[in-house]
């Protein structure tokens, strides 16, 4: 029997004055698709039955390389960062998974944290391994990398820690495992570009071969940062090389802020499917580099792309067809529990949309070379307001129909303002 985190009826309570409202948008738009052709009843189940992960990192207050500036009542280990992601999933009803990283969210009894999970309606996704920091009286320094050091040492060490997480991995039900490096060079010679890769393939492979069955090994890659040169895994290129020539286990993840500004990240999604080596995503924003900013929140049309390129390969499953959909942002203005829960409706939306697409007009017109009916098959799925669909969802789940506003109602984050010890001043990504 799951606690959840705050009384169900403090959510019932919000909802009862939005209920009538949502019912009458939600019966209004069901007529405005019904003259499409489009079930709304149908377009709700499948909203109902999406979800995508949280990232137990993006709970807590993130920084930059200048400065991270925490809140009070941000949780302070990992059993406050599940209770967070707990009440993320008890408003929005789409979260129901957290992705961990290691050894941030490091405890003696795995067995124990599934079951608090459990409790709080909550299972473990992929879990991340962490070879781009040095711990405290940690024998070796990965200063000159990791799985791609020219040491054999530090890179047995490398490997030591993500079959580690492997292990952990399988205590808390997880099924992946998710391989980011931030290996590279900052000066051209530095290192060797194939040499590089080929202690990354020698590594990775080690990796592999600990695998459990039915467990995936999440390659991702990024272009540059913490290495301003080269990156070993710098685009989707290396990355499928590296997943193909690890084997059917190994499958690529797109983050979507690790691209070169105007990458076509959709047509990166519609390539690794097609070659069966879509792994999944690290869904979040950006302007610039990496900024790891709130999913939608800068460009939610290219979220809106993705999705219909993902809505296309579900159709067309070829070689199979089932990415992990996970968030990784870094929540550094705003309150992380608030930036989850637009983040994931954001994500929904997106989905939402592109299951609004006329697939049969769309493929008609790309057939015909009817560039504008094309195009207008996309847009006039995405300039459709979903939002009573995704809060009719909500609601029938036993969610929030404002999830912001019924947050804010639950006093959530000053009471943990007293619950919890403050964090200290600080920088970097946590
Ligand atoms: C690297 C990255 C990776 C994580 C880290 C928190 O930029 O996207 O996925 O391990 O952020
Ligand atoms: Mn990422």
């Amino acid at each position: 029997m799951s606690t959840l985190p705050i009384p169900q009826d403090l959510i019932a309570a919000q909802n009862a004055p939005l209920a009538g409202p949502i019912g009458e948008d939600y019966a209004a738009l069901g007529r405005q698709l019904q003259r499409r052709g489009t079930s709304i009843d149908d377009i709700k189940a499948r909203v109902a039955a999406f979800s995508v992960a949280i990232p137990t990192w993006g709970s807590g207050r993130g920084g930059t390389r200048f400065a991270r500036f925490p809140i009070a009542g941000e949780p302070t280990n990992i059993h406050e960062k599940l209770d967070d992601c707990a009440l993320v999933n008890q408003l929005g009803r789409a979260t129901p998974r957290v992705s961990p990283h290691f050894p941030w969210d490091k405890v003696a009894d795995y067995k124990a944290l599934r079951e608090q999970a459990a409790s709080l309606g909550l299972g473990f996704d992929a879990v991340n391994s962490n070879t781009f920091q040095d711990q405290k009286n940690q024998p070796h320094s990965y200063r000159n990398g990791s799985l791609t050091a020219t040491d054999a040492a530090v890179r047995t060490q490398a490997i030591e820690h993500n079959i580690e997480c492997i292990e952990i991995g399988r205590q808390l039900g997880s099924r992946a495992l998710t391989v980011w490096i931030g290996d590279g060079t900052n000066f051209a010679g530095q290192q060797d570009f194939s040499r590089s890769l080929d202690r990354y393939l020698e590594s990775t492979a080690r990796i592999y071969a600990a695998l459990p069955d039915g467990w995936r090994m999440l390659l991702e890659h990024k272009l540059y940062e913490p290495a301003f040169y080269s990156t070993v895994i710098s685009d989707w290129g290396s990355s499928i090389l590296a997943a193909q020539q690890l084997g059917p286990k190994a499958k690529c993840l797109v983050d979507l802020g690790h691209h070169a500004p105007s990458v076509n990240i959709e047509q990166i999604v519609a390539r690794l499917h097609r070659f069966g080596k879509l792994g999944g995503f690290h869904f979040n924003d950006s302007k610039y580099g990496d900024d790891d900013l709130d999913s939608g929140s800068i460009n939610p049309h290219q979220l809106f792309l993705v999705f219909n390129e993902l809505i296309e390969a579900e159709q067309n499953p070829l070689g199979g067809f089932d990415p992990a959909y996970m968030i990784d942002q870094s929540h550094n203005a705003t309150d992380p529990i608030e930036s989850m829960l637009s983040s994931a409706e954001a994500i929904v939306a997106a989905y939402a949309k592109a299951l609004l697409v006329d697939r049969e007009q769309l493929h008609q017109a790309q057939e015909g070379n009817d560039t504008m009916m094309a195009f207008q098959a996309l847009r006039r799925a995405y300039r459709t307001d979903v939002t009573p669909i995704l809060a009719a969802a909500r609601y029938e789940a036993g969610g929030a129909i404002d999830v912001l506003a019924t947050y804010r109602a639950s006093g959530w984050r000053a009471r943990k303002a007293q619950e919890r010890r403050a964090t200290g001043l600080g920088a970097g990504i946590v």
